[in-house]
């Protein structure tokens, strides 16, 4: 088998009591891998903390962004990074300690072994999760509803544990999903799904975030409810854009390299999220 360079991606924001652990413990994995955490200029201090390590270890990346602009545009900026920079492989984790390191070498594992996408899920047999009250009912409605509309092979649509072979991955399929909250993760799995890739469950024990508070907006929920509706009526392939090259992707605005198309010849930049042509 070549020799795979992976990229574990984490999005960011306010995430001061658990980033120390969650950086130790990604770099001690077995498997080698970089680290990318995009950060939307956190306000308590994660924004220095992970500076302060990509300038000491080599293998950890950080991009703050100018604020917060969205957990699901943070992960198309995480893909279209690893495309740009050539990576074979994207693992996808939230930054809380909700996913455990502990089970990334699981997830590339079941990729070794045949699969395109591997789904770290808490409703495939042997999955579990903390959640209690409102979360638990809204996390098991949300999937319940998504199995019974969407009918893609996995129990689990919502949480971001993922890997995924970007070879087998369109350019573009993924960084052009037009959601930039919480419902980007039901599109991309319903993206990867209807482009045929084969997709494989690893049980998890999902934990209940330990420290800080859950940066998910009361909107989400309406619109993630949106996103199924549309996911569910409109059924046709969709046409990967491809990813802009060279002076194309830089943005005039902020300079950043990563603008992405959002619809034939229009461009928004995943850094600022500005648009233009
Ligand atoms: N960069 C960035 N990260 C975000 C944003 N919103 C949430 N996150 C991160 O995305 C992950 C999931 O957020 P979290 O609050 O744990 O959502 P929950 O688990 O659904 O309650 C965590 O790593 C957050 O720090 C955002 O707007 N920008
Ligand atoms: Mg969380």
């Amino acid at each position: 088998m070549p020799q795979e360079n992976t990229l574990v991606f984490v999005p960011t924001y306010n995430e001061q009591g658990t980033i120390r652990t969650l950086v130790d413990a990604l770099l001690a994995l077995p498997v080698r891998s970089d680290l990318l955490f995009v950060d939307d200029s956190s306000a308590d201090g994660t924004t220095e903390y992970l500076r302060s390590v990509a300038s000491a270890e080599p293998r950890v990346h950080v991009i703050v962004r100018p604020g917060k602009l969205g957990v699901g545009s943070a992960h198309k900026l995480g893909w279209l990074y690893a495309s740009v920079h050539g990576y074979s492989r994207i693992v996808t984790l939230d930054a809380d300690l909700s996913h455990d390191p502990q089970d990334v070498p699981r997830l590339l594992a079941a990729l070794d072994a045949g699969a395109d996408v591997t789904v770290g899920s808490r409703f495939c047999p042997g999955g579990r999760t903390d959640y209690k009250g409102w979360r638990r009912f809204l996390s098991h409605t949300a999937n319940c509803l998504a199995r019974l509309v969407l009918r893609l092979p996995v129990a689990e649509h919502t949480t971001s544990l993922r890997a995924v072979r970007l070879d087998r991955v369109p350019p573009g399929l993924v960084e052009t999903v037009n959601a930039n909250g919480y419902s980007f993760f039901m599109t991309c799995i319903t993206r990867l799904s209807r482009r045929g890739l084969i997709i494989k469950e690893v049980p998890i024990h999902f934990h209940d975030r330990g420290y800080g508070s859950s940066k998910m907006p009361r909107a989400a929920v309406a619109q993630a409810i949106l996103s199924l509706v549309r996911l569910a009526l409109d059924r046709r392939p969709v046409e990967p854009l491809g990813i802009p090259q060279g002076p194309e992707r830089q943005c005039p605005a902020c300079g950043a390299p990563y603008r992405t198309f959002v619809a034939p010849g229009r461009l928004l930049c995943l850094q600022c999220m500005r648009t233009g042509d």
